[in-house]
């Protein structure tokens, strides 16, 4: 053991699970770039990585065809009963989730390497940071990790000899017998596999898959499902939530963070290059907010990540050349397609599609094979201060002050491009109620309309309804100085199934007009009167609708954008009916959360039913 370790607890927990696992050997990770290196080197010549020719120090993996997504019906909330995880959660007994996956543990990492992996979620000794010790019998794992954590010994020193970490383990569930031949991708099958959560002791137990969501233990399972948990108890808020700040010409900065599922472009929007005059986008996460009241009462948000772990197909110059310029060296591609010049490629990707590559099941591909060559879900894992736009406060240990909130999901029809909560309590209704088509984010079907609120819908790690109820506190705590509220469609298209809206480097026309708005606050309607439309006074305009306050047009600065007038007033045409048929689902999804359903959820709901009358 080449760290030296004086926390008790830590040696005792990583003896048991030696015990457990028996592995057949230990390493406690440095977070050194010769950590990162060797085992690189160890992967390739395993036959489990390649390194890529064309990218410097970048590697590709290619998963079990089984292994390309999180399992959110192998996922578990194990709160001491059921209802503590609520509807939206699956759930098992704690005991006897431990039970059946002492069961799986026992023995699984013969013939394999435990890693010890000491990372911190957040500035190495921020104040809203926290430590995790991942285990993990996969190498994969850990240069991920390294990418998208902080690892190594100074989170050790940290600890110290007694402080708070919250324990971590995994296994890719699949034992090497002696003289046993491995597989590129060693995994367990589907049924064995189990990602477990147990809020009540901060304890994290996956089992079975290598993928990133079910894997890297400090993202989906750490910073949000056992930190919603803690964040609920100790008053904070932990949010699958992008975190970037917009300059306006005049300098005033904005801060914006913005849930969406996953799938759904949190990544291009925080690396957006607006495409208004004089307006500056830096980044500050993609994936992760964790959000503190400051001593000034005003919200203030950290990027718990180092990395960014993104969706690669549609990824491209013309779609997020920031991204592209962050994967220039230094990364994993999970699932992309080998070019014959040693180079990842996926669908989407800027140029002509190569004539030849190989799949990401490791066949010849062609553009004929009729088949795609990178997996929808293909990841890229890359360090976040290679991002040419990163924000030079991104690592700032006390957080930027959240000005907007906004929510969004993908709908091809029914929700406009944006519009504005009117007031705290109708902005928890919008997030409570947020719908998006699903992706390939996740093992299952493409395409299904669900209610997806405040995206955290797979990732909130108790009851929703007491989520809910969460954000309407948090809102009490933060009065005036809570953050605005917004809900943004993308993805509306017209009926012949064009996209209306070019997106990308244009939604900075959107959030223009959002910091517009929050410039002229005082003109800001608290309530709707019913009386609509109104235009309210502002800096930036509004009409009062049924479903929230929209622009007009003439609100959105379309300088220079070329886009028919029909495709901008039907991008902000309300359609009553449409809205109607909504309520009959948004009251069955509110109901299923029974008596934990806030009230002031359902007054939201009748309010809404009264202004589309
Ligand atoms: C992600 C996800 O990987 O949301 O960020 O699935
Ligand atoms: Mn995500």
């Amino acid at each position: 053991m080449a760290v030296m370790v004086k926390h008790e607890k830590l040696k005792n927990w990583v003896q048991e699970v030696v015990e457990l696992c028996r592995p057949g050997s230990i390493h406690w990770c440095n977070g050194t770039k010769e950590e990162y290196d060797h085992l690189m080197t160890l992967m390739v010549e395993n036959g489990m990585a390649d390194s890529l020719q064309n990218r410097p120090n970048s590697f590709l993996f290619r998963s079990d065809p089984s292994d390309v997504a999180r399992v959110e019906d192998r996922t578990y909330i194990s709160a001491p009963t059921q209802d503590e995880a609520g509807p939206t959660n699956h759930w098992i007994d704690p005991d006897e989730l431990k039970k059946t996956m002492t069961e799986l543990y026992t023995g699984c990492m013969q013939g394999r390497t435990l890693y010890v992996i000491p990372f911190s979620m957040g500035p190495i000794g921020s104040p809203i940071s926290k430590i995790g010790i991942e285990l993990t019998d996969s190498p994969y794992v850990v240069c991920n990790m390294h990418i998208m954590t902080r690892v190594g010994t100074k989170v050790l020193e940290v600890l110290g000899t007694d402080g708070d970490y919250i324990p971590c383990l995994h296994s890719i569930g699949a034992p090497l017998a002696e003289g046993q031949e491995d597989v590129p991708w060693p995994c367990a099958p589907i049924e064995k596999k189990y990602i477990s959560h147990f809020p009540q002791e901060n304890l994290i137990w996956s089992f079975g898959s290598g993928y990133g969501g079910n894997a890297l233990l400090g993202k989906k399972c750490l910073a949000l499902r056992i930190a919603s948990a803690m964040a609920k108890r100790e008053g904070w808020m932990a949010e699958h939530m992008l975190i970037l700040r917009l300059t306006n010409p005049e300098g005033r900065r904005f801060h914006i963070a913005a849930a969406f599922p996953s799938a759904c472009g949190k990544t291009n929007l925080a690396m957006l290059e607006p495409t208004i005059e004089g307006w500056k986008c830096e980044c500050i996460g993609d994936d992760i907010a964790w959000m503190k009241i400051g001593n000034d009462g005003r919200l203030y948000a950290i990027n718990p990540e180092a990395g960014f772990f993104g969706v690669a197909p549609g990824t491209s110059y013309n779609s997020n050349p920031m991204a592209m310029e962050t994967l220039k060296e230094n990364c994993i591609f999970t699932n992309c397609a080998l070019t014959d010049d040693g180079d990842i490629w996926w669908e989407g990707f800027d140029g002509e599609p190569p004539a030849h590559a190989i799949d990401w099941k490791g066949n010849d591909w062609t553009p004929d094979s009729g088949r795609p060559a990178a997996h929808p879900n293909a990841r890229f894992t890359a360090p976040a201060a290679q991002c040419p736009v990163i924000c030079p406060d991104w690592e700032d240990p006390k957080g930027v002050p959240i000005d907007i909130f906004v929510f969004g999901g993908r709908r091809a029809g029914v929700v406009p491009l944006v519009n504005e909560a009117y007031n705290w309590d109708h902005g928890v209704f919008l997030g409570a109620t947020a719908a998006s088509e699903t992706t390939a984010a996740n093992i299952g079907a493409v395409g299904n309309l669900r209610r997806d609120p405040f995206a955290m819908q797979p990732f909130c790690g108790y009851h929703m309804g007491d989520y809910f109820q969460h954000w309407f506190d948090m809102g009490d705590k933060l009065g005036a100085k809570a953050p605005r509220i917004f809900y943004v469609n993308w993805f509306r298209k017209s009926p012949d199934g064009k996209w209306l809206w070019p997106g990308f480097g244009e939604n900075s026309r959107v959030l223009k007009w959002m910091c517009e708005r929050v410039e002229g606050r005082a003109d800001a309607v608290e309530t709707p009167t019913g009386l609509f439309p109104r235009k309210v006074e502002g800096k930036a305009g509004a009409v009062e609708t049924p479903i929230g306050l929209l622009p007009r047009k003439e609100d959105l600065d379309l300088t220079g954008l070329d886009i028919d007038n029909d495709d901008v007033e039907e991008l902000l045409r309300i359609d009553t009916k449409a809205w109607q048929a909504e309520l009959p689902d948004i009251e069955k999804h509110f109901d299923q959360f029974g008596r934990h359903l806030p009230q002031r959820l359902k007054v939201q709901l009748e309010n809404l039913r009264k202004r589309l009358k």
